[in-house]
């Protein structure tokens, strides 16, 4: 039983807590129908949902940010090529899978410099670019940060992935019926990988951002893409459309088989048990990490001003209930009850 007192720095403490998530925006963050977009993101395929041309056998990947589409993507895009990982290994995912509401203005103009670097990797001798020049990205790779423009480049069937909320979705995706796979974590977990991406990520602005005031930003809302309830619950509302295939990151994790088979299902591919199990394998976190084409090591460098602790990289820990390591209990207790007050009525569950 609460006291008043006890109620009372509860709420004192939300409204607190809304005032200073309003003091904080990432750089270039901007409200577009009441929802936050990270810089990179696409206004005119917010604006305009005809904009993204899609093809009939296109396939999606789309997750709420931080809920597993790098893995998805990965196994989707094996499933599709029928365990065939050698573009895996050597072409960067997003040059292969483009998110199609990314937007990066500021690499328009330095194109001419990834140009350069891509043919002197290609000039120099291995051993220099294996030293000097690997860690630059290329010009594929700086393209690709132009997604509508990529995936216009990309043969059929595309693989495309995006974290847009079922609202602003492209049109052509929903009315071609394109196969889309969406991917939700549970959002305690969510929230402390989004954190941690937030202190990685050199556009946020946020290194010495502390984990109470991400936190707050988290469940007010805030956050890039938006709130995590109103994306999730959105998309469980379709999981029963036809082209629509919903998966938690929870199951994935706990039978990757299971859900790879799954999957081919859904997407009419025929595979042997032992591409199955090779195409598990390829996925597995550690493998993964390893994977420089993966890994987006060249993307999301360790920040070394972050105390080692904190430091982390894009493949962080690959864990289901890290955030016991993160919430406070009464971050907790506020967090279930937001839960309980949000979610009520609907029958998705999640682990912990
Ligand atoms: S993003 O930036 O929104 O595209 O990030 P996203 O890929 O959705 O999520 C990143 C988290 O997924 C974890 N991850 C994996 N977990 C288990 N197995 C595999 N193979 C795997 N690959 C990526 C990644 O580590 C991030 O989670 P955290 O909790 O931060 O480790």
């Amino acid at each position: 039983m609460q006291s008043s007192v006890d109620v009372l720095s509860y709420r004192d403490k939300r409204i607190m807590s809304v005032e200073q998530t309003e003091l904080f925006r990432t750089p270039g963050q901007f409200i577009f129908k009441g929802v936050p977009f990270t810089y990179f993101v696409n206004r005119r395929v917010l604006e305009s949902k005809e904009i993204v041309q899609c093809r009939q056998d296109d396939v999606f990947v789309v997750t709420y940010p931080k809920s597993g589409t790098t893995w998805t993507t990965e196994m989707v895009s094996l499933i599709l090529n029928k365990g065939n990982d050698e573009a895996n290994r050597v072409v960067n995912q997003l040059v292969r899978s483009p998110m199609v509401e990314m937007y990066v203005e500021s690499i328009e103009k330095w194109k001419w410099l990834f140009c350069l670097v891509s043919f002197l990797k290609q000039l120099v001798p291995k051993f220099i670019t294996n030293s000097v020049l690997s860690a630059l990205p290329e010009s594929r790779e700086m393209s690709a940060l132009n997604g509508l423009q990529h995936m216009e480049t990309l043969p059929s069937p595309r693989l495309l992935k995006s974290h847009l909320p079922y609202k602003f979705f492209p049109d052509e995706a929903l009315k071609k019926k394109c196969k889309i796979v969406y991917v939700a974590r549970n959002p305690k977990d969510t929230a402390v990988s989004y954190y941690h991406f937030y202190k990685l990520s050199p556009g946020y602005g946020f290194a010495d951002g502390t984990w109470d005031l991400f936190f707050d930003l988290f469940t007010h809302g805030r956050v890039d893409y938006g709130d995590w309830f109103d994306h999730v619950l959105e998309w469980w509302g379709h999981r029963n459309d036809d082209n629509v295939l919903f998966l938690k990151y929870e199951d994935i994790k706990k039978n990757p088989r299971d859900i790879v088979k799954t999957i081919a299902n859904f997407l009419n591919v025929t595979l042997t048990e032992n591409t199955i199990e090779k195409i598990v394998e390829c996925c597995s976190f550690e493998r993964m990490k390893a994977n420089p084409a993966v890994n987006m090591d060249r993307m999301f460098k360790p920040n070394y001003t972050i105390s080692p602790t904190e430091r982390n990289s894009f493949m962080r820990k690959g864990v289901v209930g890290g955030w016991r390591k993160h919430f406070t209990v009464s971050q907790n207790t506020e967090f279930d009850s937001l839960y309980q007050e949000r979610m009520v009525g609907s029958d998705l569950e999640f682990e912990w």
